[in-house]
This record gives structure tokens, sequence and C-alpha cells, in this order.
């Protein structure tokens, strides 16, 4: 061995070199991403501490969905098909009296002030139900507590549809202005509407 060694010492020592090349390059490698992972970290960690201060509403609790204690709708065709199946998390949907949803209304009652961040609504999910009635195009939400009045439109399809709140919201009336018109049918129906928010708690923003 000693005397390989000593007739390729060039090689030897070329080989040496290399692997330790190697052997720092790859734990330079590793040290360097895990130190830009640990930054990251920490900049998102600031970032965060950062969104929780200028956030005067809702700063520490966590978006969940809210689900109303009551509703009232201004029709409804049976009492199996009244506005609480709105937000059972189930198939079962609201259906109108038979107006076609035309000026039809329905009311939310939470049992505090949240701030809503925005909602989730679908349609009939089933195809049959969904073939089978009038569906909401047009709709208005009015705040009572706050006199605010935002428009909306439904596109005639059965996936979940999003739209943006972020206001705090105690109660909330739906008003349908138009509507997608099914032949055959005056019935309209919708089957679900979800409320996604947080506690409306004040934080002190630092203040205290
Ligand atoms: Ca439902
Ligand atoms: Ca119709």
């Amino acid at each position: 061995m000693k005397k390989f060694i000593k007739s390729n010492q060039m090689i030897v020592i070329n080989l040496a070199f290399l692997l330790g090349g190697i052997f720092v390059g790859w734990f330079g490698y590793d040290y360097y991403w895990e130190y830009k992972f640990i930054s990251l970290e920490r900049s998102v960690e600031s970032e965060a501490d950062t969104n929780q201060d200028s956030e005067i509403w809702g700063g520490t609790s966590i978006l969940r969905l809210i689900e109303p204690f009551h509703c009232d709708a201004s029709s409804n065709l049976s009492d199996s098909h009244s506005c609480k199946n709105l937000t059972d998390n189930d198939y079962t949907g609201w259906k109108d009296a038979g107006n076609s949803c035309l000026d039809e209304t329905f009311t939310f009652y939470f049992d505090q002030t949240y701030f809503i961040e925005f909602i989730v609504v679908s349609n009939f999910e089933k195809a049959s139900e969904f073939e089978d009635v009038d569906k909401i195009k047009g709709f208005t939400i009015t705040y009572p507590n706050t006199e605010t009045e935002t428009r909306h439109f439904l596109e005639l399809d059965n996936f979940e549809q999003w739209f943006d709140i972020n206001k705090l919201v105690t109660d909330m009336n739906f008003e349908i202005f138009s509507n997608y018109d099914s032949p055959g049918t005056d019935i309209c129906g919708l089957q679900e509407i979800r409320f996604y928010g947080k506690e409306a708690v004040q934080t002190t923003n630092g203040n205290s």
C-alpha cells in the first residue's frame, strides 16, 4: 500500500483534493439551503406579526365557518324547503312558493357580530334538482346595521361560487332581482349559502 501511494503520489494527492472538494461542496450546499429556509421562516413570521398588528378587527381569531342561528325567507314551498336548508351543509335546499325567485328575500341572523370575509353559494348540486328549478341570477345583500348594499351575480352552474364580503355583520339580507328562468316551472331554488369569517374581536392594535 505504502509502495502504491509513493509511486502514485500525485494521483493520490489530486484524488484527496477532489474528494475533499466534493465533501465541502455538498455540506456547503446543504448549509446554504438550511440557512435560506430559516431566513424564509423568519421573514414569514415577522410578516404575520405585522399583519396581526395592522388588523383592527378579528386580529386574533381564526377564519372559520360561521353558522347563523336563524333565518327568515319571504316565501317557501313547504316546511321541508325552508331557508334553514341553506345552511345545513346538505343537498337539501330552499325553494320559493312559485315566484321564480323574483323579489324573494332571505335574512340570516348571527348570535353576535362577525367579520364575514366571504360567502360560498351553491345551486342544487344534483343534476335532476338543478334542472327542475329556476335559478337565482342577480341579488343584492344589505347589512341592516350599516345600510350598506352590495350587488352580486351567480353563474348558471352547480359549482360553489365565492363572493367577497369583508364586512362586520350581525345579520344579512339577500334580495333577488333577476333569475335564470327554466321552462316548465315557476319554482326557484338554491342549495346552500356558507359564511366564512372571524369573531369580531377588536384588538388593542398596540395602543394599550
Ligand atoms: Ca342545503
Ligand atoms: Ca320558470
